[in-house]
């Protein structure tokens, strides 16, 4: 038989077949090629499964062929790998300047990582309600992501502003919603689809920090065969190994001046002539991902 997974808790998983959810176990030691990951399926794989003899449960045989696959580490500096989620068409970072606040720097590992997956992204940023009376501090996220050539919205899943216009973006596509705890990944989910019945959690008053409410990536079906994953809130996106000089092709506005660099391994943060540091230096592209760059270079450097 033939599915789709729609939820997965490492071991477990919940595979949509037809009308059916089968809770399915991989066969044993299936393992990705040389991959260190926590989950080798994931929501969104589709998967061919045996029912077992006499059993309500399948045993997963294969796992059909990616089209893309988002990973990160757990940490920065952590080896082990997880994969959110498979064949998606659109990544959504859900993002709120305030309660809980979400850095630029957070908000470029997710971006990098997708668009070293070649996967469209799009930035929500959630509780419009909120910052309202104080506009500036999204305006100031969203200036810096549309100059860098990305989509933004602003939404409020507790209002419901926006909330036509976010689902007219995701028609008939798969999207992963990914961000930290408490930024309204759920409520989202369930402000466009009363049905889905999320689970969501508050934002602890003496963190300002979200509670980890939702705990394993699950996929909800919206109207017009929209498929959405809601996955469990995350403190930091850790990239996977990027090599120093390839870093920069990850940041979308920088890759037309990339050719212009004197070096053609640029990393283009000491090196003479570098154009995308002139272009920070000028302000053609904003100090903010300019920053942010050398702050992941470094990392990826140690
Ligand atoms: N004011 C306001 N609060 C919101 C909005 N959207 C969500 N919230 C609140 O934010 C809190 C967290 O929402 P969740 O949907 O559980 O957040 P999450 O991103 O799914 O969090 P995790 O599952 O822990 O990763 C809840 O108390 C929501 O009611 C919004 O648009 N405005
Ligand atoms: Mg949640
Ligand atoms: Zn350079």
């Amino acid at each position: 038989m033939e599915g789709i997974v729609v939820r997965s808790t490492g071991r477990l998983c919940e595979v949509q077949s037809g009308e059916n959810i089968v809770t399915c176990v991989l066969r044993g030691n299936m393992r990705l090629r040389g991959m260190r990951t926590t989950n080798p399926i994931a929501v969104g794989d589709r998967v061919r499964f045996d029912m077992e003899p006499g059993q309500e449960t399948g045993i997963i045989q294969s796992i059909g062929e990616r089209k893309n696959v988002i990973i990160r580490r757990a940490t920065n500096l952590s080896k082990q790998t997880h994969i959110l989620a498979a064949n998606i068409d659109l990544a959504v970072v859900v993002a709120t300047p305030i309660l809980p606040r979400t850095s630029t720097g957070f908000i470029d590992r997710f971006l990098i990582s997708a668009e070293s997956y070649h996967i469209p992204a799009l930035i929500v940023f959630n509780k419009s309600d909120l910052f309202e009376m104080d506009p500036d501090i999204v305006d100031y996220f969203e200036d810096i992501y549309q100059s860098a050539g990305y989509p933004t919205m602003q939404v409020s899943a507790m209002r419901g502003d926006n909330i036509d216009a976010f689902a007219q973006l995701i028609a008939s596509k798969t999207i992963l919603l990914a961000g930290h705890s408490g930024v309204g990944k759920s409520a989202l989910i369930n402000a466009l689809n009363p049905d889905a019945h999320a689970r969501t959690g508050n934002i602890s008053k003496a963190h300002n920090k979200g509670m980890h409410t939702t705990t394993f990536a699950t996929m909800y079906t919206l109207p017009a065969n929209t498929l959405i994953i809601d996955t469990p809130g995350i403190k930091e996106f850790g990239v996977v190994d990027f090599e120093p000089w390839e870093l920069g092709h990850w940041f979308r506005e920088f890759k037309a001046l990339i050719p212009l660099c004197k070096y053609k391994n640029c990393t283009h943060r000491h090196e003479p002539g570098c154009a995308v540091r002139d272009a920070a230096e000028n302000e053609t592209i904003h100090e903010e991902r300019y920053y942010n760059y050398l702050g992941i270079l470094n990392n990826i450097s140690e």
